[in-house]
Formats: C-alpha cells, sequence, structure tokens
C-alpha cells in the first residue's frame, strides 16, 4: 500500500476509464483535475477523435477544461486497449443495456474485462463502476483477472462503485456526490477508498463489491417502484375526477415521511428502466420472484398507452377521431432539459399515435431528430419541427410528454388548440384548452 500511496501522491499513478460516456468522461476530468495522466479507452472512432481536438460532447463537462487537458496532454482517447499496459488503475464506466429479451446484456463488460485481463500490468487496481446485478464483480471480473496465477489482492486489486451520475443535474456532480466503494479484498478496497478520495469528497465504504453493487440497485429501485406508484395514483384520481398534481403538491407540504415523486408519460433513460430488472433477473436464477420490480416495470411501461388514450379521449370530446388528426409532441428526450432519449416514452406515445394513423409531429430544443420504432420493423425518423404559431394552430393537440424549461407555455397556449400535459409543464397556467395527465 505504501508505494501505492507515494505513486498517488507524485501523481505518477496513470489512470486508464474505460467507456468516455456521461460516467467515464466526468470521472476523467476529475482526475485529470487532479494532476493525474488520464487515458480515456473507447470503441467509438468518432468520440475519440473528438476528444483528440479537445471537442467536449457531454454536456455536463466543461469545453475550455476538456480543450486545457488534451492540450496538455493530461487526457488522452484511444481505441488501443494495449495501453492498458501502462495504467496502474483502470475504471471501467461501460453501457449495462437490456437485451432484446429485456435480459441482462453484460456484452460491453465482457469486452472490456477481456481486454484488461490481456494487458493487465502488476499491481493495478481496477474498478468496475458500470450498475449492473449483484455479483457481477466477483463471478465475472475476479475470474477472469485471475488468470496465469495472478492472486488478488497482491498481483491485482479489485473494487466495485457504483456510479450516481444524474445527467442535467446543476448541483451535483461526479466531485460532490458521495461514493461507495467495496473490495473484493480488504487491501483492494483500501487503495480504491485511498484514490477515489483524490477526486470525490466523500467515500462510503462497505463490506464487499456485491454490497456495493446491491447500493446501486436499491437506489434506482427505489425510483422506479416510487414512480410506479405515483402513476397508478395518477390513473386513480383520474378515476375520481381529482388533480394528481394538486393532490401530490399537498401531500408534499409533510416536512417529514413523504417523499414526492411524479407521475409522467413513462419511465425513460439508460438507469431507472433498466437497472432494477438486473436485479430481478439475478433472483429468479435464485427462484425468487422480485414482486415490486416487476410491478414497478409493468405500470411504468403501461404509461405511454394512458397517455395515448387520454388524448384519444381529448379528441373524441371534440367529435374528432384520431385517425388522419394532427398532434404534435413537445419534448422527446427521456426527461427535461437534456439531449438523450434513450428509453424515452415520448418515443413510446409517438409509436403508438402513428399506429392509430394520427399524423404525428414533433419539437424538442435539444433533440433534432430520433428514431421512432427503433429495432422493429417499421423503423422511422423524425426531425424536430420549429415552434412557430401556424405549427401549433395546424396541431388538433399539443401533447406535452417532456416539460423542457425552455418552452414558452404563453405562445403556445395561444396558438395551441387543445394541449393534454402529461408533464404539468402548464402548472400555473389556467385555460379550458389544457387537460393533464
Ligand atoms: N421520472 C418520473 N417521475 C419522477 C421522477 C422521474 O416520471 O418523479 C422519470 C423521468 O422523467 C425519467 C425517468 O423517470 O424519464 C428517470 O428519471 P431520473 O430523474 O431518475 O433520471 P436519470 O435516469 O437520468 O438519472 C438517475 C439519477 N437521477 C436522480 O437521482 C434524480 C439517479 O437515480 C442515478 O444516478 C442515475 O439515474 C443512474 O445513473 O443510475
Amino acid at each position: 500500500m505504501d508505494s501505492f500511496v507515494k505513486m498517488v501522491e507524485r501523481r505518477e499513478l496513470k489512470i486508464g476509464v474505460i467507456g468516455l460516456g456521461y460516467v467515464g468522461l466526468p470521472l476523467a476530468m476529475e482526475f485529470a483535475s487532479a494532476g493525474f495522466d488520464v487515458v480515456g479507452f473507447e470503441i467509438s472512432e468518432s468520440k475519440i477523435e473528438r476528444i483528440n481536438r479537445g471537442e467536449n460532447y457531454i454536456k455536463d463537462v466543461d469545453n475550455d477544461k476538456l480543450a486545457r487537458f488534451v492540450e496538455s496532454g493530461k487526457l488522452t482517447a484511444t481505441s488501443d486497449f494495449s495501453r492498458i499496459t501502462d495504467c496502474n488503475a483502470i475504471s471501467v464506466c461501460v453501457p449495462t443495456p437490456l437485451s432484446k429479451m429485456q435480459e441482462p446484456d453484460i456484452s460491453y463488460i465482457l469486452s472490456a474485462t477481456s481486454e484488461i485481463a490481456k494487458y493487465l500490468s502488476p499491481g493495478t487496481l481496477v474498478v468496475l463502476e458500470s450498475t449492473t446485478y449483484p455479483g457481477t464483480t466477483d463471478e465475472i471480473l475476479l475470474p477472469a483477472l485471475s488468470q496465469n496465477g495472478r492472486k488478488v489482492g497482491v498481483d491485482f486489486f479489485l473494487a466495485f462503485s457504483p456510479e450516481r451520475v444524474d445527467p442535467g443535474n446543476d448541483k451535483f456532480f461526479t466531485r460532490n456526490t458521495p461514493k461507495v466503494i467495496g473490495g473484493v479484498t480488504e487491501e483492494c478496497r483500501k487503495r480504491a477508498v485511498y484514490l477515489y478520495t483524490q477526486v470525490i469528497s466523500e467515500i462510503v465504504q462497505v463490506s464487499s463489491t456485491t454490497a456495493a453493487e446491491m447500493v446501486k440497485l436499491v437506489e434506482n429501485t427505489f425510483r422506479a417502484v416510487n414512480i410506479a406508484s405515483v402513476n397508478e395514483i395518477a390513473l386513480i384520481c383520474h378515476k375520481l375526477g381529482l388533480d394528481v398534481w394538486e393532490i401530490i403538491d399537498a401531500a408534499a407540504t409533510k416536512p417529514f415521511g413523504f417523499v414526492p415523486f411524479y407521475p409522467g408519460p413513462g419511465l425513460g433513460g439508460h438507469c431507472i428502466p433498466i437497472d432494477p430488472l438486473y436485479l430481478s433477473w439475478k433472483m429468479k436464477s435464485l427462484d425468487f420472484h422480485t414482486q415490486f420490480i416487476e410491478l414497478a416495470s409493468e405500470i411504468n411501461r403501461g404509461m405511454p398507452l394512458w397517455v395515448v388514450s387520454r388524448v384519444e379521449g381529448l379528441l373524441n370530446k371534440c367529435l374528432k377521431n384520431i385517425t388522419g388528426s394532427t398532434i404534435l409532441v413537445l419534448g422527446v428526450a427521456y426527461k427535461r432539459n437534456i439531449d438523450d432519449v434513450r428509453e424515452s416514452p415520448a418515443l413510446e406515445v409517438i409509436k403508438h399515435l402513428r399506429s392509430l394513423g394520427a399524423n404525428v409531429c414533433y419539437h424538442d430544443p435539444y433533440i433534432p431528430s430520433c428514431i421512432i420504432g427503433k429495432f422493429e420493423n417499421d423503423e422511422t425518423e423524425l426531425s424536430s419541427q420549429e415552434l412557430t404559431q401556424e405549427l401549433l394552430n395546424s396541431a388538433d393537440v399539443v401533447v406535452c410528454t417532456t416539460d423542457h424549461d425552455d418552452f414558452d407555455w404563453s405562445f403556445i397556449l395561444e396558438h395551441a388548440n387543445r394541449v393534454f400535459d402529461a408533464r404539468n409543464a402548464t402548472k400555473g397556467f389556467e385555460s379550458d384548452k389544457i387537460e393533464r395527465l
């Protein structure tokens, strides 16, 4: 440990970050800011070229800082994984999506692991950050890195530390968000804790890698289940003729014992809809049925169709049929003020509206174009339309599925015929044109 501490203190430790996305690039930047030389490993040639040109592509990363780090050689990007040999510490920040069969797809972890196993230098610390099912680090990475007689805690060090990046959050960043760390051995944990202490203000040590993996899944299951619960409350309120937004705002005045969540058109993002299913998949292999997770997923996945049925009802009230109607969707990003459409419920809403014969267009200042019906046989690319008076007026219904702050609701309400607001974006505006979830 002493030689490791010295290398860290002298900033002689060379750091590798595998995966330069919304998790890996901010982490690489923090290590570079702290004075470490960082090599970013990427499979995307365009990301590599942009980084090595000093060009940023992650909203939460400072453009000038990135350019300076690349200019000074503090940060470089490469697809040459043999350079792992030069690294003394490696953080793995690769995606963990679901397969088409809705099962964990850890292929990115497997390929990163096999590259590390090939080029690992003695004494290297490896930290997996990608959200995954409990046991991944011990069952997948440990045996792969223990090849050729390498002994964990002696010849290499292995830990898990879940990423906690909240894209678009202007209060919490990599540096000021507490970081959970669990090691395969005591020495593994100590080294990971010491290194991350250089770049993150608060470290939370747990007893094992599996515990650290589980902490992350508990965090995101908490959100998925509570969002599903409030989505069901929205359906209940609609049945009772109540305004769910008024109910939640009033409940949120309770200073203890209540955490407000808000209904919406469904659950988007590459984390909340997906991570809990990693846990339920793991538990199925242990013959345990995770009822809450499955039910939450079912309710959340049903919300886009609920929005479509409400829009259909709105049109029927005006003696219009959804077939042939013109519908403008406002916001396709999976949540406000970000430029990411992964798992966005708005895409599902558009897909269902189109399947009912509606003419659907969208406006989203963050999303110039998007694919509808991805991975299905009728993939269609749509482009964001300019939000003009004519466009608003031409729509039978304007459907708000993402409540970007940029939207000028006075202008929209002046020119729209009717609005279905799935996000309470029109809060504070009173008009008989508006119907809310
Ligand atoms: N949503 C609701 N109602 C809510 C909150 C969210 O419908 O009350 C929807 C959002 O619109 C979005 C989805 O759920 O479509 C996920 O929202 P999110 O706020 O959880 O955002 P993510 O997935 O970008 O980031 C989350 C992090 N967010 C917060 O903690 C606020 C955090 O849970 C994780 O750090 C991150 O996932 C991750 O990487 O796991």
